[in-house]
Parts: C-alpha cells; sequence; structure tokens
C-alpha cells in the first residue's frame, strides 16, 4: 500500500484523510501540532473503515518519524482565513510553518513527491520547491480544480444540467484576480459563451473569483473544507494511479505561458512522478493581459517572502 502523509490536521487535512480513505488509495498519516487532535482524528477514522469496507491504514501524530518513507506528502497546515482577509494576509505565518513542515517531511522521506494547499497557495509552493531543494516535477500547489469545479457549480446550476456536463478551466494565481477562461469552458462541447448571456457570464466570473471568501463569510470561522479536500484527493489519486490526469494546478514555470520564476495556475498533466507536463492552451490577447495582472500580483507575494 503507498503511504501519504498529510501535514495539519484541521478542516482540510482531516477531510482530506477521510476522502482517501474512503477510495482505499494509500495508508494514511497525519501530522499536527496540536497534541491528541490528529491520534483522536485518526482513531475515529479508522473506526469508520469496517463500516465502508476500506483496508487502509490511519495513523495521528505529533512526530514525524511517523511519516517515514512516504510516496506523497500533502501539506495543509498553517492558518485559515478570517472574514475580510485576503490570502496575501497569511504569508508571514503560514511560511514558517511550511518549511519546517518540507524540512522535517524531507528528512523522513527524502523522495515525496509534494501536493501544497496552505495559502498564500503559489507562495507556499514556491516556498517549498525552494527550500526543499526539489525538482518542479515533485512540487504542485492545489487550486485550479476548486476554483474550476466552484465555476462548474454555478453553471450546472444555472443551466440545470448535470455537473458531469460542465467543463471550466480556471488558471492564474488562486488570488480574486485568478482567470476563468470562458472561450475554453463548455457544457457537454458547447462553448459557454453560446450557452449564457454576457451578463450571466459576468457574473458567475465574478461570483468564481470570490467564492472563497463567500464562504469565509458565511462560515465565520475558518474556510472552506469539502471542496478543497475532494480536490486534493483527485491530485493525489491522478499521481497514485498514474492517470496522466491533466487538471489545472499551480506549477513553478519555466518559459511556459511566457512566464519564468514563479508557481502559478495552469493545465497540468499528472502521473506517478509528479508533474509530467505543462499543457499550453492558445490564449487571446485579453486572457493574456488577465494572466499578466495575476502573475504580477504571485511574483509580489513571493517577492515578499525574501527566500
Ligand atoms: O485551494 C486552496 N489552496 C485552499 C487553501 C483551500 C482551502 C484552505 N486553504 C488553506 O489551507 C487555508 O487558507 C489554510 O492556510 C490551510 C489550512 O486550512 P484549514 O481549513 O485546514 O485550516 P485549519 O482547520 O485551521 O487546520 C490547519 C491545521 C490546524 O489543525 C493547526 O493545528 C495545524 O494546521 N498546524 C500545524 N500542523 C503541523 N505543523 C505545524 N507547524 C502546524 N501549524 C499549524
Amino acid at each position: 500500500m503507498p503511504k501519504v502523509t498529510i501535514i495539519g490536521a484541521g478542516q482540510t487535512g482531516a477531510t482530506t484523510a477521510h476522502w482517501l480513505a474512503e477510495r482505499e488509495l494509500a495508508d494514511l498519516v497525519l501530522v499536527d501540532v496540536v497534541e491528541g487532535m490528529p491520534q483522536g482524528k485518526a482513531l475515529d477514522l479508522a473506526q469508520a473503515l469496517p463500516v465502508i469496507g476500506s483496508d487502509v491504514s490511519v495513523t495521528g501524530t505529533n512526530d514525524y518519524a511517523d511519516t517515514a518513507g512516504s510516496d506523497i506528502v500533502v501539506v495543509t497546515a498553517g492558518l485559515p482565513r478570517k472574514p475580510g482577509m485576503s490570502r496575501d494576509d497569511l504569508l508571514a505565518a503560514n511560511t514558517k510553518i511550511v518549511r519546517d513542515a518540507v524540512e522535517a517531511c524531507l528528512e523522513n522521506s527524502p523522495n515525496a513527491i509534494f501536493v501544497i494547499l496552505t495559502n498564500p497557495l503559489d507562495a507556499m509552493s514556491y516556498l517549498a520547491m525552494k527550500v526543499g531543494g526539489l525538482p518542479r516535477e515533485r512540487v504542485v500547489g492545489q487550486a485550479g480544480i476548486l476554483d474550476s469545479a466552484r465555476m462548474r457549480s454555478f453553471v450546472a446550476a444555472e443551466l440545470n444540467v448535470s455537473v458531469q456536463n460542465v467543463h471550466c478551466y480556471v488558471l492564474g494565481g488562486h488570488g480574486d484576480d485568478m482567470v476563468p477562461l470562458t472561450r475554453h469552458s463548455n457544457v457537454a462541447g458547447i462553448p459557454l459563451v453560446d450557452m449564457l448571456s454576457a451578463e450571466r457570464l459576468a457574473a458567475i466570473v465574478d461570483r468564481t473569483r470570490k467564492g472563497g471568501g463567500e464562504i469565509v463569510g458565511l462560515l465565520k470561522t475558518g474556510s472552506a473544507y469539502y471542496a478543497p479536500a475532494v480536490a486534493l484527493t483527485q491530485m493525489v489519486e491522478a499521481i497514485l494511479r498514474d492517470r496522466h490526469l491533466v487538471i489545472p494546478a499551480s506549477a513553478y514555470l519555466e518559459g511556459e505561458y511566457g512566464l519564468k520564476g514563479i508557481f502559478f495556475g495552469v493545465p497540468v498533466r499528472l502521473g506517478r512522478t509528479g508533474l509530467e507536463k505543462i499543457i499550453e492552451y492558445d490564449l487571446d490577447s485579453a486572457e493574456k493581459e488577465a494572466l499578466a495582472i495575476s502573475a504580477g500580483h504571485v511574483r509580489e507575494t513571493i517577492e515578499a517572502m525574501k527566500i
């Protein structure tokens, strides 16, 4: 059985463990700084598995030694947003947490592939790659599946069609200037722009961009976790099962889309070695301009870390 470690056993970490355990993909280790909490959640989850018939082991721990030999490390440790905060407001606090976690994981699992969730997402993915001295193939950040799924859910509700028929692609940084690609999005093959009025489409794009903040505002404490966790699960599954799955995710760019030296949301192909390929879409000038604005913002956040 492959081994997956999840750093941070809070809302997203524990929910990811739940989805992963249900799919019987790997033995799981949940790590947190809070004593007893990861152990308690792991025990509870392990006791759910006889009911659903899943034979994976689930371990909760405060000790990185238990993570040894992990194939994949998922990093969810860190503070979430409070109402009114931007993701960038989390930079200072989460930089130290993610740095420490990546170093400790690599000491125990030198060959692990890292899937990052902690915000600000693109900066934390960059940090993980630099701190770990890792090749770009081994670090991907989760944002695009979630942002695209938000858009898909809004479109499906608006048009009264199955979510399975709706394909949306949201690229760019994981901030409010993310770039929903309406021209590439479609419903059962019909371009979205032919299905919705410009006004309705603009409203959906706007709600997608602010989708994380909408949930933070409603919850009052904490941020979204079901959809982020299932997005992480899809990435972990794509890697472990060597699916060669194309999804939007944050990857380190070396000239693709005319950008270099930043993590940024682009279509990637994931397989057993991690990032296999970055897919380049043909973009028009408005799309390129929107991506450039978002990239400028991500670059500023990365530079603010001073690493
Ligand atoms: O799409 C995305 N990228 C995101 C990102 C979607 C959802 C959440 N996103 C970000 O993930 C969010 O803004 C936060 O930065 C992280 C974690 O969010 P979550 O909702 O899981 O936060 P919780 O419930 O507060 O859990 C965080 C846990 C908590 O149990 C802390 O005790 C733990 O992290 N923590 C640590 N664990 C291990 N090691 C250290 N140092 C540590 N510090 C805190």
